[in-house]
């Protein structure tokens, strides 16, 4: 799997505004916010995007998502809401092949979807 911006992130070889790491996950502000807060998630365990965890354990699966939750709560979202979204391929358009939830909030959303 060649190595994407994403990847480089993780490494320390190129810099990002993290705002939250632990042992299993990276949260770190989006280049290009689409929202007052824009926050992207990504686990430390590789996988290209959401189809890709069908092969995880169920358990490391729910960790991530339990992880993407606690990173709204820390960015003091849990109350106003937000909104979390996993583009998926091409049609997708997931740009970065290195599944990453983002997490939108801040302020009122308009429609159902970005
Ligand atoms: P997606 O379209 O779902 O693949 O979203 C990729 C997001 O990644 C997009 O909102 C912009 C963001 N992004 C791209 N390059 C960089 C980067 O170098 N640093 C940061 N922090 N975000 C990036």
């Amino acid at each position: 799997m060649s190595d994407t911006i994403f990847d480089k992130i993780l490494a320390g070889q190129i810099p990002a505004q993290i705002v939250y790491e632990d042992q299993d996950i990276l949260a770190f502000k989006d280049i290009s916010p689409q929202a007052k807060i824009h926050v992207l998630v990504i686990p430390k365990k590789k996988a290209r995007n959401l189809s890709e965890l069908q092969s995880w354990r169920a358990d490391e699966v729910g960790t991530f998502f339990q992880k993407v939750a606690a990173v709204a709560d820390k960015l003091g979202l849990a109350n106003s809401g937000y909104r979390t979204v996993l583009n998926t391929g091409r049609e997708g358009g997931q740009s970065v092949d290195y599944v990453h939830a983002h997490i939108l909030g801040g302020e009122s959303l308009s429609g159902h979807f970005a």
